[in-house]
């Protein structure tokens, strides 16, 4: 917390001031975000550019801690807000979607000036969008988009979810010669980026005859979850599993433990890829374990920030960022695991 800003104080302060932004933003919003809109009206931006930087309040609601990802993007958000000064209000949703929802209406009645969802869900998001635009607070999406209307918020940064799953796909599909008897670990079900995650693999893979996946079930994007889901299907299909597709690094490092506990190799009986490229699972690549994995950048601090900056001064951002990535093989694993940021 930012001893310069003492929240009670603030809180007045910014339900008074978030009113001209808001309504500032909550007209130009859809329109000012796109890359082929003009930019807002000098009288937009002056209504909307009520207070220094320093001054903001975010509230930023977190999906939880379910993998190294999401720990290394808090992370990078909260330093992030240290280093710029900006006063940051974390809520921990402990992957459970109405804390989520619970947690933005608050930080709507308390009148925070910018809104930071990471959703856990995509769905049941527009009520409380409603009323934040109603209230005229910028909603900023990060690593999970919504089901909702684009004028419900204001921009979101995100990967390119099919493109991970594509690039997995096409990763093992030359891999095995398109030959191969797949499970896939799914991530959350109602996250919109395991839906992408599956349809990319699924539309690569469709290419293969010989590709099939026998079983696809969900390991809730943890570890833990991941070995146990593995563990059942290792055993009813016994002999038949030869290659894993794991929605992230950390169900895919669950996997090779259950993998393990059977008696076969991961790496090399059963083929592994992934997606995340964290650094546990360049640890696994270094042991020849995982095969290989997609880069999901999850550093969103210094974009993130900068986007808020931009939205309080009343500039134009784009409706969607990606966050650009690249697959990693197990071979190059060694000479970069030290240099891997996360
Ligand atoms: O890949 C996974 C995390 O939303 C992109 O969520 C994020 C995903 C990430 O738990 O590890």
């Amino acid at each position: 917390m930012n001893p310069r800003n003492p929240v009670s104080r603030r809180t007045v302060l910014s339900i008074l001031a978030a009113a001209p932004m808001a309504a500032g933003c909550a007209r130009g919003e859809g329109e000012a975000e796109r890359a082929d809109a003009k930019p807002a009206s000098a009288t937009d931006t002056a209504a909307r550019a009520p207070k220094k930087l320093s001054e903001i309040v975010v509230g930023f609601s977190q999906t939880g801690a379910e993998s190294s990802w999401r720990i290394a993007h808090g992370k990078s958000i909260q330093e992030e807000a240290e280093k710029r000064h900006i006063q940051l209000l974390f809520a921990d949703g402990q992957n459970v979607h109405n804390n989520q929802v619970n947690a933005v209406n608050g930080f709507i009645t308390k009148g925070v000036d910018i809104l930071v969802i990471a959703p856990q869900e995509s769905l049941g998001w527009k009520p409380t969008l409603k009323e934040a635009k109603r209230a005229g607070i910028p909603v900023v999406l990060t690593s999970r988009g919504v089901d909702a209307e684009e004028d419900l918020y204001t921009t979101v940064l995100v990967a390119d979810f099919v493109w991970e799953g594509r690039l997995a796909g096409e990763w093992l599909a030359e891999r095995t010669k398109g030959n191969a008897r797949i499970v896939e670990l799914v991530g959350t079900p109602a996250a919109d980026v395991a839906t992408m995650r599956k349809a990319g693999f699924a539309e690569a893979i469709a290419k293969h005859p010989d590709m099939k996946i026998i079983a696809s079930q969900s390991g809730d994007f943890t570890r833990t979850k991941g070995k146990a889901v593995m563990e059942t299907l290792l055993s009813a299909h016994k002999g038949e599993i030869n290659a894993v597709y794991a929605h992230n690094d950390d169900m895919a490092l669950g996997a090779i433990q259950a993998i393990e506990a059977a008696g076969l190799k991961p790496g090399q009986d059963i083929l592994v890829v992934s997606v995340d490229a964290v650094k546990p699972a360049f640890e696994a690549m270094t042991q020849g374990k995982l095969n290989a994995t997609v880069e999901c950048n999850p550093m969103h601090g210094p974009l993130l920030f900068d986007t808020i900056e931009k939205i309080v001064r009343g500039e134009k951002v784009p409706k969607r960022t990606i966050v650009p990535g690249r697959l990693f093989e197990r071979e190059q694993a060694a000479a970069l695991i030290d240099a891997r940021p996360y």
